[in-house]
């Protein structure tokens, strides 16, 4: 679990002179030294070989990478919109281009996974963290075959612990602020770092344990980075209701990039006993019970068992598998409505929403979540 010749560590180990952008732009020399930290450790030249890395460029090309991966304009200099970007408490992993997974997409092998928690901060109860634990392992393990079990031993596959300052590894934390937590790829352990010097909490104040640790996890399995501001694999803490938390599309995509969705979605696994699906065999048979029924741009979509079959319909493929439209609903559907240009379908304790228009899946809540609960 030691051998920690991390790419990223190593790239800052030698110094030489730096390429400074726009002296003229008014960046106090305290700005120029920060976002020379940044870039050192969250782009690095990934191509070049790590020793001879000269560290911290602030070159305009490196300026304009990081701007594009944010979103913001890209000018090629440290205006005030990116050094507030940057100055944003953040995730420690670097920020590799477009890559959705880690080069080379390392993952587990296996998919039923242990973790361990080393330690505990103060600044929670025992039992508030190994709630907030368990629950950022669920987001991920609610849309993949992946399963976790917490172990009291050393045989953990990946290792949860609260240090500050440096802690065993080539990424010292930063005192409060700034980094907040970092993890490995499956390829050097998936072990998961947070830092003691940040304020834990399980409210939406201070930073959010729950919320940092479901990203961080998303390392441990294999997650790169996302430039989708409302993934939960962007690299910027987010603060917000830790309640409302769920993954993006691009999340799952990611995941199941990896590791497919979870077992019971799987097309392979068919039931035997849908194999003569009765929306198939005869949809007029007078018996036919549907499970769900959902009326949207006059067009209405009914769902029994594994198909969707609709009336008024422009496509004319129709029956057919219900994930062919709503993929991350999986198989079936137990209710569906309409509200405010949104499709909500219903499987067991959760609820899938997707764009009524485009049908594009927006994210998953509990089926309860109506009820203010
Ligand atoms: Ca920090
Ligand atoms: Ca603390
Ligand atoms: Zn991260
Ligand atoms: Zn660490």
């Amino acid at each position: 679990m030691k051998c920690f010749l991390l790419m990223i560590a190593l790239y800052g180990a030698f110094s030489s002179a730096l390429p400074l952008v726009q002296e003229t732009d008014q960046v106090s020399e305290e700005d120029m030294e920060f976002a020379k930290k940044y870039m050192e450790n969250y782009y690095p030249e990934v191509e070049s070989t790590p020793v001879l890395r000269s560290k911290g460029t602030v070159t305009a090309e490196k300026i304009q990478e990081m701007q594009k991966f944010f979103g913001l304009k890209v000018t090629g200099k440290l205006d005030p919109n990116t050094l507030e970007a940057m100055k944003k408490p953040r995730c420690g992993v670097p920020d590799i281009g477009e890559y959705r997974t880690f080069p080379m997409s390392p993952k587990w092998g296996k998919k039923d996974l242990t973790y361990s928690i080393q330690n505990y901060t103060p600044d929670l109860a025992p039992a508030d963290v190994d709630s907030a634990i368990e629950r950022a392992w669920k987001m991920w393990s609610d849309v993949t075959p992946l399963t976790f079990t917490r172990v009291y031993d050393n045989s953990a596959d990946i290792e949860i612990s609260f240090a500050s300052g440096y802690h065993g590894d080539y990424i010292p934390f930063d005192g409060q602020g700034g980094q907040l937590a970092h993890a490995y790829s499956p390829a050097y352990g998936g072990n998961a770092h947070f830092d003691e010097d940040e304020l834990w909490t399980k409210s939406s104040t201070g930073t959010n344990l729950f919320i940092v640790a479901a990203h961080e996890f998303g390392h441990s399995l294999g997650l790169q980075h996302s430039n989708v501001l409302e993934a939960l694999m962007f690299p910027t803490y987010q603060a917000g209701d830790p309640q409302k938390i769920r993954l993006h599309r691009d999340d799952i995509e990611g995941i199941q990039h990896l590791y497919g969705p979870p077992e019971e979605e799987n097309e392979e696994s068919e039931d035997p006993t849908l194999v003569n699906d009765p929306m198939l065999a005869d949809s007029c048979d007078p018996h036919l019970a549907f499970d769900a029924v959902v009326s949207l741009r006059g067009e209405t979509i009914f769902f029994k068992n594994r198909y969707e079959k609709a009336k008024n319909a422009m496509e004319k493929d129709y029956p057919r598998k219900i994930i062919a439209d709503f993929y991350e609903v999986g198989p079936a559907v137990d209710a569906a409505f309409l509200h405010n240009g949104r499709i909500y379908l219903f499987r067991g304790s959760k609820q899938y929403e997707y764009d009524s228009r485009t049908k594009q899946f927006l994210g998953i809540k509990k089926s309860n979540s109506w009820l203010g609960c």
